[in-house]
């Protein structure tokens, strides 16, 4: 047996959510991860969000690539569809099935060698496309599953834990993510579910390409002093820019009275209020977010919070000007245009 199942059986007071399911209908097996590692931390984070916005988990697509990150569909959302794409690919057949159905909800979920080493050009095309979906990299600067090597994201200076020093210049996935395109980015810790689970609901609304760059430390390879993607490191630069304080379903809002507050609204008609912790950071400026991400990593902090949100976000679909439906429920006739338009494309193109 290579997983360990849970019990399905739970105890019949556990409270439901608007769609009849408890929490524990969110989860998964049991994880085969370290004690400790980040990367559960996230998981408990994304069955925690699924739960409390009332999405069915049949409705839900999970994909992942290659790593301890990557097995991490494994340990939630049991009942979604999953799929395990070769290392770093996930991207495309991400946007493949996204494609064929856009009526799921879709996970992408990844490490920092998944998406910043093998996986980098999927990761920006992706980003670049618009395709709707919440793409997460569980980022702990190593490859961990493959024993703890730098990956592309370690800091130049980082020490590893047998004392070799990193000389590479870091490839900072949510700077590039903004360059090219994604229209909600955002930072977590694993160690401050209070912040992430609402940029996980954010982005589980959000209309476009959501990005979130969640640092996850890997207890086994890279949780040492001279890391700095370690427990310790992280929760003394963490440098929160702004909370999420709720998202509202309701069409009708009424103007937040206090300055620090700010009101975001999406596409579907929700407002997302983010709560300001720095002064004068607007996180619908594109160009303001990269200003400030730079400074604010040049000054050795690490920027966490919703860093950067399009209201006016569109997405591959829209693009494409694809049908809505999914292509599984189409009909033939639907499907085969017919001899006749086939012929007047023919000419077009020759
Ligand atoms: C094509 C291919 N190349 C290399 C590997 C070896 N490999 C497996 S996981 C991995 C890196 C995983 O690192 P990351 O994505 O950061 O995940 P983590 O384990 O740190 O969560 C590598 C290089 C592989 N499985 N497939
Ligand atoms: S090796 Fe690191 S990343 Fe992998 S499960 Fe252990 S702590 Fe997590
Ligand atoms: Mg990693």
């Amino acid at each position: 047996m290579t997983y360990i199942a849970k019990p399905r059986l739970h105890h019949p007071s556990l409270q439901k959510n608007a769609v009849g399911y408890t929490r524990r209908d969110y989860e998964g097996k049991v994880s085969t991860l370290c004690a400790g590692c980040g990367h559960d931390s996230v998981s408990a984070a994304i069955v925690q969000a699924c739960w409390q916005l009332d999405i069915e988990p049949h409705r839900v697509a999970k994909l992942s690539g290659i790593g301890c990150s990557s097995k991490t569909p494994d340990y939630f959302l049991g009942a979604s569809h999953g799929f395990n794409t070769v290392h770093g690919r996930m991207p495309s057949v991400l946007t493949g099935a996204n494609l064929a159905n856009r009526e799921l909800l879709y996970l992408g979920i990844s490490g920092d060698g998944d998406s910043a080493s093998i996986g980098l050009g999927q990761f920006a095309h992706a980003m670049r496309r618009g395709v709707r979906m919440v793409y997460i990299v569980e980022n702990n600067g190593v490859y961990g599953l493959t024993k703890g090597q730098f990956s592309a994201t370690a800091d130049r200076g980082s020490v590893a834990k047998k004392g070799a020093v990193n000389h590479d210049a870091a490839i900072d996935l949510v700077g590039l993510a903004l360059q090219l395109g994604a229209t909600y980015v955002a930072r977590g810790f694993s160690g401050d579910k209070t912040q992430l689970v609402p940029l996980i609901e954010g982005a589980i609304r959000h209309g476009g390409a959501a990005f979130i760059d969640v640092i996850s430390p890997c207890v086994a390879f890279n949780n040492h002093a001279g890391s700095t993607r370690s427990y310790d490191h992280v929760r003394e630069h963490n440098e929160a820019l702004n909370r999420i304080d709720f998202i509202d379903l309701a069409a009708e809002q009424t103007a937040p009275a206090d300055a620090a507050l700010i009101e975001v609204p999406q596409h579907d008609g929700s407002t997302l209020r983010l709560r300001r912790l720095h002064a004068g950071y607007d996180p619908t400026d594109r160009l303001a977010a990269m200003n400030q991400l730079q400074t604010l990593q040049a000054a050795g902090e690490i920027p966490t919070g919703l860093l950067y949100l399009d209201p006016a976000a569109s997405d591959l679909h829209q693009a494409l000007n694809t049908v809505a439906a999914p292509l599984n429920r189409l009909a033939e006739a639907e499907l085969c245009p017919g001899s006749a338009l086939l012929a007047k494309l023919n000419a077009q193109l020759r």
